[in-house]
């Protein structure tokens, strides 16, 4: 299943890497919420060659109508993660489908057409960036940790989100090496899983953000869980906390401080 999801991802690569220097069509689902044709494109080709070979599973995409979709057995689509990034030519941006069995990660794929890059995983066969297999940093010592994390949409209307984010940048700043925002979550729970940041944290995610992302950056010897350390559970937990396992303890003590 996964050669084949592949081949579809990297065909729909195609048309987000046609897009990335064209006219977009840009449109506003929330204040800082963008969509733009190519999302819907690409979301579109995807579903349709799922649909057709993966008959055993739900599709829950991002620019779809979920409302009445199962997530038990089901392929969990983001057309296009970092659309800021893919509108304003960021080439930092991602296709990302996480395939669930159960409810449990089976196989996570994130793809950057821009760069090339394709992230894979399936559950308890290691993670792989282009064919080669990828490991977390070894960094134990928070002080030198690259975090990154990310604003919410939410954050340009609700104050109380707005203030949590900055209240934890004031609290995570001092005490590791650096912050970093790219603006896409996929690719930064890749980017944990690849060892390139030591930890990364973020709120008011959606399912198909992270789906693909938690199981390559497990996969690669990480960590997911939500604020509470507990298993983060997509759907429901506010706070994704994501690291190399080493620092995790620590940044979820800095981050709830
Ligand atoms: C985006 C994320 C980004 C996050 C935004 C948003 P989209 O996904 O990947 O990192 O900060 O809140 O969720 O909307 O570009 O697919």
């Amino acid at each position: 299943m996964k050669d084949r999801l592949i081949e579809i991802i990297k065909e729909a690569g195609k048309i987000v890497y046609e897009g990335y220097s064209s006219q977009k069509d840009v449109n506003f689902k929330a204040k800082k919420d963008l969509v733009t044709k190519y999302d819907v494109a690409v979301e579109n080709f995807l579903k349709q060659e799922f649909a057709k070979e993966f008959k055993a599973f739900n599709l829950i995409a991002e620019e779809s109508d979920n409302s009445k979709v199962e997530f038990n057995n089901s392929i969990i689509i983001d057309p296009i993660d970092g659309t800021t990034n893919f509108v304003n030519q960021v080439p930092h941006t991602a296709i990302s489908v996480g395939v669930y069995k159960n409810k449990k990660p089976y196989i996570g794929i994130v793809y950057n057409p821009i760069l090339d890059e394709l992230y894979e995983a399936k559950l308890n066969k290691g993670a792989f960036l282009n064919g080669e297999k990828i490991e977390v940093s070894k960094e134990n010592d928070f002080q030198k940790s690259l975090i990154a994390t990310g604003f919410p949409y939410t954050s340009g209307t609700n104050q109380d989100d707005l203030d949590d984010v900055i209240k934890k940048i004031k609290r995570v700043l001092p005490k590791c090496q650096d912050i970093r925002r790219l603006g896409s979550a996929a690719l930064d729970l890749c980017y944990v899983a690849r060892g390139t940041y030591e930890g990364y944290y973020e709120m008011n995610l959606k399912a198909w953000d992270v789906s693909a992302g938690l199981l390559i950056l497990q996969e690669a010897g990480g960590k997911v869980t939500s604020l509470q350390n507990s298993e983060y559970k997509l759907f429901e937990d506010k706070y994704i906390v994501a690291s190399n396992g080493y620092i995790h303890k620590e940044l979820l003590e800095v981050l709830m401080k």
